[in-house]
């Protein structure tokens, strides 16, 4: 694949409770992402990080007119408003827009720059659903917002910021799902969204599971986002997340996802833009988790063992 890969930093972590997640793009960095991604053969070009004023300077409190909680959301509105800018741009320069998180909450401005020129579907690797809106979240924390945001859902609808309105549910495929809020079992129940819970990976192996959420996200649109929260993989091979839930993917499973993804792209160029998230530092051990995030994305990107 020719292609170039611009890394954007988003050290972002007001959607998150934990302090740490702000951390995230330097210890990806440190992991040695970029050279991972020479060696699978692209040109790795990295734009820097967003400029992003610590949490304890601002007040999660918005004046936003929303019903119910949302921390900080003027503060993910503005970081997210720019790295749509950056991913559009990048996507307009002809390459390839790779954001690390940062919260899953980056998610949105990803999302919202992809979408601009193009119908976008997406795969969402997490454990969670990330579709509470204000009113349901159990912890007002926009991490697990950024698709309710992005589909104009609850309180989110008024919010023109958030909502991409390229983005479709039925293109969304979700794969790995296994820790999804009370409130929140009925949003994802009742969507158009496809959503593959650990259950069928045990079922049907990871590889045939991946393949179909290729076949939802590709099917009547023009890319895909890939969007990576490391909280998918097992907390015991990933320790270093905010929201660690355990029975998560093994270390293999996650390697043959990434892989299944790149050799459809390397077939259809399907894929638009990936982000890479919610990696606590604080919370890891010898920066493995960071280690591992720079390992899938190289696989994303074509890099095999042999
Ligand atoms: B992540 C929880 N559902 O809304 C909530 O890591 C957790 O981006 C969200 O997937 C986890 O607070 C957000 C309990
Ligand atoms: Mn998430
Ligand atoms: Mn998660
Ligand atoms: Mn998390």
């Amino acid at each position: 694949m020719a292609t170039t890969v611009r890394i954007i930093g988003a050290p972002m972590d007001y959607g998150a409770d934990r302090r740490g997640v702000d951390m995230g793009p330097s210890a990806i960095r440190y992991a040695e992402v970029a050279d991972r991604l020479s060696d699978a053969g692209v040109t790795a070009v990295d734009d820097g990080d967003l400029l992003i004023p610590r949490a304890e300077e601002r007040d999660p409190n918005t004046d936003e007119p929303i019903e119910g909680t949302a921390k900080f959301l003027r503060e993910v509105e503005d970081v997210c408003t720019r790295l749509e800018e950056r991913v559009a741009e990048t996507l307009a320069d002809g390459e390839f827009p790779l954001v690390l998180g940062g919260d899953h909450s980056v998610a949105i401005g990803s999302m919202r720059g992809s979408a601009r020129e193009a119908d976008l579907g997406a795969i969402w690797f997490d454990a969670h659903a990330d579709l509470n809106t204000p009113k349901t979240s159990p912890s007002g924390n926009v991490h697990g917002m950024p698709l309710a945001a992005t589909l104009g859902r609850g309180a989110f609808g008024d919010l023109s910021w958030a909502r991409a309105p390229r983005v479709r549910e039925e293109s969304i495929a979700y794969v790995g799902l296994r820790s999804i809020d009370e409130r929140e079992r009925e949003l994802v129940r009742d969507s158009e969204m496809t959503a593959y819970t650990m259950a069928d990976i045990d079922e049907r192996g990871m590889t045939a599971v991946v393949e179909d959420a290729l076949d939802v996200a590709t099917d009547g649109t023009d890319g895909v986002h890939v969007s990576l929260d490391l909280d998918w993989v097992d907390p015991k091979t990933a320790p270093g997340v905010g929201t660690p839930v355990r029975g998560g993917v093994t270390y293999r499973e996650a390697h043959a996802a990434l892989e299944t993804v790149s050799e459809r792209h390397a077939a259809e160029e399907i894929i638009r833009s990936m982000d890479v998230v919610e990696v606590n530092p604080i919370l890891d051990e010898g920066n493995e988790t960071a280690t591992i995030a720079a390992e899938l994305t190289a696989s994303a990107f074509g890099n095999r063992i042999l």
